[in-house]
Parts: structure tokens; C-alpha cells; sequence
């Protein structure tokens, strides 16, 4: 069955969260839902007070162009527009897009009878935002402790927040975030390289199927994790990946808030050594 044919079969009603068969239509091959709405209206006016942001500002330059959080005196408190508002209001879009995205997600998983595995991923990334600009300002008790929305201003911000901590690499969870991400370089480049040298050979040669990938890593490791089992691997180092980071930030400040170095004197005040 081709493409085209498979879409127009599997364009079916049906499967919405909310409002029936209100917003269940396609505008060209996209499909809209009630949170199609939510997440093109969210996008478009935060991006739209980022634009105003930007007016308010003094550059045009889009690597110095920022929008700031409140002042820390400001507390957990609505700020005014010029003092951090705008950053408050673009942080509520972005959520109600990211969170109207993974909704949207899930419609689309239920209208074609599929798991819900791909807006069960994208949770994770949310997660990560959201304990950045939400869930470490509140528990620090401070908007003002959530990342300024610009280019520069935002890695500027990451590095302030590595130096308070004096090697923000000595953290434990940073640490375990960090494998995860390098893991998931390694599997998608294995798998990726695998399926391209069985799938894509030289003109006139022969597609080769899982028979060959299973054959090539036996022989090469003496071990295959399987064309299912890879796919499980892969998702699994990436939502770890998203997840510690979330966690090594959360510990940060909240539950720790010396130099990382030194949480690991731990380990010399073991009563093994005396
Ligand atoms: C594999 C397999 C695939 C793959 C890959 C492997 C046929 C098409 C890449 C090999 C992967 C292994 C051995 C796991 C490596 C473990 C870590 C932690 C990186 O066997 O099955 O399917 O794409």
C-alpha cells in the first residue's frame, strides 16, 4: 500500500482527548485536534511577545537579543511587564505549546491504534524544561532563578550556574546525564551505520536483511541486541538522558548548595579509613 493510501485509509474519526469531532480534520497533511489549536495559539503569542520583548530591548542582534526572568525580589510573585512579566507570560505559552504538542501526540497515537511511546518520550523533554524555568525557581522560591529566553544570555546563564556550584562536572547526577547522552551517540551511530550498510549497497548489489545486521555484530562483539531490542535501547538512553539532566538541576540549589567537589567527601568520611 502506498503512502497517499495509507493516509487517506487510516484518516479515520475518532481517538480525540476533548470535543468529540469538533476539531477532527487534517489541513493538508497535518492534523489539527482541539490541541492543534492550543499549541498553534500558545506558539504564536509567545512568540509574538518574544518579538515584543525584543522591540522593548536595545539590540537586534539575535545572538545579544534576550527577554529576562524577574529580579529574585520579586519572589514567587506575578512581576510587572517590563520587570520579568513577559518572561513569566512566554514560559506559560511555552508550556501550554510543549504540553498541547504531547497532547496532540497522544490523538494522533489513538486515531492510528499505536502505543503511546512517541509523546511518552517527548514527557521527558518537557520534564527537563519545566524543571528549569518551573519546578527549581518555586522550590528555590524565586521566578528569578528560571533561564533568561536569548541566545547568548541563556549559555551565560548555564555557566553562572557551573561556577556557583565551583565543577558542576563533580555532580553525581550531571555525571550519570552525561553517559546517557554519549550512550545514546554510540547506539544511534551503531544502528544507524548497521541499517545503512545493509540497506543502502552499491548500485547493481542486493538489499541485505536483519539476518546479516544480527550476523555482523555475533561475529564482530558476540552479541546482537536485536533490530526490537536496539530501538528499545535507544529510547531508553535518550528519556535517561533527559531525565538526569532534569535531576542533576533539581538537586542543584534545592537539595544541595556547597560546591559539588566537595559533596564527595562522602567518600573520604567513610569510617573505612580511620
Ligand atoms: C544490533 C541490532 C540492531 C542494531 C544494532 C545492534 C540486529 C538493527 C546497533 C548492536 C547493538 C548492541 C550489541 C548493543 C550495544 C549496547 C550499548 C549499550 C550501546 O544488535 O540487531 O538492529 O541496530
Amino acid at each position: 500500500m502506498s503512502m497517499l493510501s495509507f493516509e487517506k485509509k487510516y484518516r479515520v474519526k475518532g481517538g480525540t482527548l476533548i470535543g468529540g469531532d469538533l476539531l477532527d480534520f487534517w489541513v493538508g497533511p497535518f492534523y489539527v485536534g482541539f490541541f492543534g489549536v492550543t499549541t498553534a495559539v500558545c506558539a504564536i503569542l509567545g512568540t509574538a511577545l518574544i518579538l515584543y520583548g525584543a522591540a522593548q530591548g536595545d539590540t537586534w542582534n539575535v545572538w545579544r537579543i534576550s527577554i529576562e526572568p524577574p529580579p529574585l525580589s520579586y519572589g514567587l510573585s506575578l512581576a510587572p511587564m517590563n520587570e520579568g512579566g513577559l518572561w513569566q507570560m512566554i514560559t506559560i505559552f511555552a508550556c501550554g505549546a510543549f504540553g498541547s504538542w504531547m497532547l496532540r501526540q497522544v490523538e494522533i497515537s489513538r486515531k492510528l491504534g499505536m502505543g503511546l511511546h512517541v509523546p511518552f518520550a517527548f514527557g521527558f523533554a518537557i520534564f527537563a524544561y519545566v524543571s528549569l524555568v518551573v519546578i527549581r525557581p518555586w522550590l528555590l522560591g524565586a521566578w528569578g532563578h528560571g533561564f533568561p529566553y536569548g541566545i547568548m544570555s541563556h549559555l551565560n546563564w548555564v555557566s553562572y550556574i557551573g561556577y556557583q556550584y565551583a565543577a558542576f562536572h563533580y555532580n553525581p547526577a550531571h555525571m550519570i546525564a552525561v553517559t546517557f547522552f554519549f550512550t545514546t551517540c554510540l547506539a544511534l551511530a551503531m544502528h544507524g551505520s548497521l541499517i545503512l550498510m545493509a540497506t543502502d549497497p552499491k548500485r547493481g548489489e542486493h538489499v541485505k536483511t536483519g539476518e546479516h545486521e544480527n550476523t555482523f555484530f555475533r561475529d564482530n562483539i558476540g552479541y546482537s541486541i536485536g533490530a526490537l531490542g536496539i530501538h528499545r535501547l535507544g529510547m531508553f538512553t535518550a528519556i535517561s538522558a533527559a531525565f538526569w539532566s532534569a535531576i542533576c538541576m533539581l538537586i542543584s540549589g534545592p537539595l544541595w548548595s556547597e560546591s559539588w567537589p566537595s559533596w564527595w567527601n562522602w567518600w573520604l568520611e567513610l569510617p573505612i579509613w580511620s
